[in-house]
């Protein structure tokens, strides 16, 4: 590879682009990354990271190798030859997707781009979005896609929290609006990613994207539906499920909960029900899953007001301690938890609300300021129900079983200790 080619740019620099943007570095690659917020670009510059799975000395490192560059100007872009795209790409309000991130990142790059830069989009897109939507954008450069720049789309797979899977093991896969398009991108990625899966187009690899994603909200669909189902047939599902997973091939198990969170699950498959609907084609499993998810955090008020009523409570005046607000397990992010609907819904019946989550000290929701509560015996003594909406690692179940007097699990938390205990419930 010559120089000019070594030298790497990210657009954002997000729980996506930063970890990206490390390893290119950590890799021998110039690396320049641009983000739109001056104080993220600070934050890097002083060795600060604001990315759980990044930490202050990784920045430190790359800053000091010198070849670890930060900045909200777009034209420090013209010296890079690869650029990914990594923004966000959530839904508007009325579950349409908002393309407006990439578009603006796009639209800017276009002002920069020289021959021969490769550009590859990141952020989950609907298929053909690449060819339909980037590429003309990029092409009010007077530059030909795929002739005179190269374009393809190659889908993060950052899971935020995971200790399990680095971000190179994870096999990245690649198409471009064109088979040198492909290529280049392959050239690039290669050597950071351990393997590089080449796909026939972008439109492949935007797919692929989708259907990993789809699958795991229509599959977490399925198991909150039938969580319901066993329920009412007085059938425990959590036994259920872990009989089911000792099939050695042709299932995956997947959990009820409080609903689904997250800034992927909750949002991916509304981009490829949209583009779906200009086929005229159906996505029911699509909305069927989201409609089941979304009932979850009633369902779970509903439950909760039905063990008070058991004990001649009402939920109005009674004081409910969520424990977890995070959207899963042992992070910090609260986009879409569904903690935010169950507080809402807990308030709106006049119940007295607090929380404890180790990863989130303090809340902005429903116009209020929340804290994060000190988890302690009076705490959880004081409480008329004891929530568990996410089993975060840290919690110590037998404390919180032995304190308090009432606790509905979302989440099986408690199987460890649930057999001394007859005043936990399951949802
Ligand atoms: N959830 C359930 N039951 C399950 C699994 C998840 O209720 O069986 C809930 C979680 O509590 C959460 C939401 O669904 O609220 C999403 O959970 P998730 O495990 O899918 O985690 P995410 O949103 O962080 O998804 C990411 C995705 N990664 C990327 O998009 C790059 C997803 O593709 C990964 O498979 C997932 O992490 C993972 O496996 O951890």
């Amino acid at each position: 590879m010559s120089y000019q080619t070594r030298i790497f740019g990210i657009v954002g620099l997000g729980y996506v682009g930063l970890p990206l943007a490390i390893e290119f570095c950590r890799r021998g690659f110039e690396v320049y990354g641009i983000d739109r917020s001056e104080e993220r670009v600070k934050l890097l510059q002083h060795g600060k990271s604001y990315i759980g799975d990044v930490s202050d000395a990784d920045v430190e490192a790359c800053l000091t190798s010198g070849r670890f560059h930060v900045s909200t100007d777009y034209a420090l872009l013209r010296k890079a030859y690869a650029i990914s795209i990594c923004v966000p790409t959530p839904l508007r309000k009325t579950k349409d997707p908002d393309m407006s991130y990439v578009v603006n990142a796009a639209e800017n790059l276009a002002k920069v781009l020289r021959p021969g830069q490769l550009i590859i989009l990141e952020s989950t897109v609907y298929p053909g979005a690449t060819e339909e939507l980037i590429a003309p954008i990029l092409e009010k450069s007077g530059l030909k896609a795929g002739k005179d720049f190269y374009l393809a789309f190659s889908p993060e797979r950052v899971d935020p929290g995971n200790r399990k899977y680095k971000l190179t093991d994870i096999p990245k896969v690649i198409g471009g609006i064109n088979r040198e398009s492909t290529e280049k991108a392959l050239e690039v990625y290669s050597q950071v990613f351990k393997q590089v899966i080449p796909l026939n187009s972008a439109r492949e690899a935007e797919m692929a994207k989708l259907l990993e994603n789809t699958f795991r909200a229509v599959n977490i669909g399925l198991i909150n539906e039938l969580a319901l189902v066993a329920r009412k047939m007085g059938i425990n599902i959590w036994n259920v499920i872990e009989a089911a997973k000792t099939k050695p091939f042709g299932f995956m198990a997947f959990y009820p909960g409080p609903g689904l969170g997250g800034h992927c699950i909750p949002i991916d498959p509304f981009y490829l029900s949209w583009k779906a609907k200009a086929y005229r084609a159906d996505t029911s499993f699509i909305e069927l899953a989201d409609k089941i998810n979304s009932q979850m955090p009633a369902y779970v008020v509903e439950r909760v007001a039905d063990l008070l009523n058991q004990q001649g409570k009402a939920l109005k005046g009674s004081k409910i301690l969520l424990l977890g607000v995070a959207y899963k397990r042992d992070v910090n992010d609260i986009r879409e938890s569904p903690a935010l609907d169950i507080i809402g819904l807990l308030l709106q019946k006049g119940a007295e609300v607090s929380y404890n989550d180790p990863y989130v000290p303090h809340l902005e929701c429903l116009n209020r300021k929340w804290q994060s509560q000190k988890l302690n015996e009076e705490l959880l003594a004081a409480q008329d129900c004891v929530l568990i909406v996410t089993d975060h690692s840290v919690y110590d179940w037998e404390f919180i079983a032995r304190h308090a007097k009432l606790i509905f699990d979302t989440r099986n938390a408690t199987k460890g200790v649930r057999n001394k205990y007859n005043h936990i419930h399951l949802l």
